[in-house]
């Protein structure tokens, strides 16, 4: 079973899907931003359920998708615990187990790159980040970068695995794709039958250029790529480009209560029923994405929901689905606001995404399931 290898060119980016044959469920490493589309496309056409976003570490060169490809499918985050990374599902530490589907995945940590860079073992495949790439490694001269940890790491975390096993890079800037420990233990130029002093005069005098991107790219990947500042709360209703406004969590919840509104529930059954319920909101899970076919399920239940003539307010986990489900709303000729923050923003806490509000942290009326 191999991996899906996916590259963006623009960065020399590596992202993987990892395919659980029996069930499809998938899990997908180092997501790109800028190519959520063709990966969600990818999920759709291949028919793929995705279970989990994996960051090898916190990208210094390009920004994750990992925030906007769990909103639109439902996946769960999962970063490695010395990154920084907030808001995150789960946060990985050496030798965590993650599941999809009947598969399993284990997590190393394997500093060096950075502090909290982590590699993966599926089946007899590793997926390096960039610890180890083909011919190669990561540069150890920014975001706690230690060479002295990466000898380590390589030499006694990563070549302890078979040497058959394959080795797929988190980048690689020669066109190659894939390698294996054996090759790399027997031949990587800066690594290979060196001391650690040789390796660290290998690295000190690598003197490579500051990624471009990376004042704006290190704190993006921290709040899994979701937009880091803080909305202003409360807004009233703040014009937007599509649908008919964005609006706070306080004001929608006035609109519904006064029977203004019809308060429409975006998210999934299983989140809902994990997360906590809205008593009296509909229930009318998004589940498209671009590229996929119209929803009909999500028309019908919307236009029978919004028969009376009010407004919609839509509501889902962050306000990401609830923006497409708003300009969809629109183009069915509804009047339809996006709710800030969605459900789960925290008003006390910097940490989760960076984002202040939400319904449930304004104590509007849910209740736990
Ligand atoms: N030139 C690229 C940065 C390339 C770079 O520094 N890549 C990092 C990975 S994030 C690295 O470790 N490179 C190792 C090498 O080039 O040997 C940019 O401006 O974004
Ligand atoms: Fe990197």
């Amino acid at each position: 079973m191999q991996p899906i290898q996916l590259f963006d060119p623009a960065s020399h980016t590596y992202t993987y899907v990892l395919v659980d044959p029996l069930s499809h469920a998938a899990a997908i490493i180092d997501p790109v931003d800028t190519l959520l589309e063709r990966d969600l496309a990818l999920l759709q056409t291949q028919g793929l359920s995705l279970v989990w976003t994996l960051e090898t570490h916190a990208h210094a060169d390009h920004i994750t998708s990992a925030g906007r490809l769990a909103e639109h499918t439902g996946a769960q985050t999962a970063v490695p615990a010395g990154c920084g990374i907030q808001g995150a599902a789960m946060q990985l530490q050496h030798g965590d187990l993650l599941r999809f589907g009947s598969e399993t995945l284990q997590a190393l940590h394997t500093p060096g790159h950075t502090a909290g860079s982590m590699s993966f073992v599926w089946r007899d495949h590793v997926f390096t980040g960039d610890t180890l790439l083909i011919g190669g490694c990561g540069r150890t001269d920014f975001q706690s970068g230690s060479a002295e940890a990466l000898y380590h790491s390589i030499t006694q975390i990563l070549f302890a695995l078979p040497d058959m096993t394959r080795v797929w890079p988190g980048h690689d800037y020669h066109g190659k794709t894939q390698s294996s420990i054996g090759a790399e233990k027997s031949h990587n130029p800066r690594i290979a039958h060196k001391t650690l002093p040789e390796f660290i005069a290998t690295m000190e005098a690598l003197n490579l250029p500051r990624p471009q991107r990376m004042d704006q790219a290190v704190p993006a990947n921290q709040a899994s790529g979701l937009p880091h500042e803080a909305s202003p709360l409360p807004p009233l209703v703040r014009p937007a480009e599509g649908y008919a406004g964005d609006v706070s969590p306080q004001l929608a919840c006035a609109w519904w209560q006064a029977g203004e509104a019809v308060l429409v529930d975006v998210r999934t059954d299983a989140e809902r029923a994990w997360v906590g319920e809205v008593p009296g909101a509909v229930p009318l899970a998004w589940k498209q994405w671009p590229g996929m076919a119209l929803n009909a399920d999500f028309d019908t239940g919307l236009q029978a929901a919004l028969a009376g003539g009010k407004k919609a307010v839509l509501l889902c986990r962050s306000g990401v689905r609830s923006v497409a489900a708003a300009k969809r709303a629109t183009e069915l000729g509804l009047q339809a606001y996006n709710i800030l923050e969605g459900f789960e923003g925290d008003p006390d806490t910097e940490a989760h995404r960076g984002r202040k509000g939400g319904w449930r942290f304004h104590n509007l009326p849910w209740r736990q399931s």
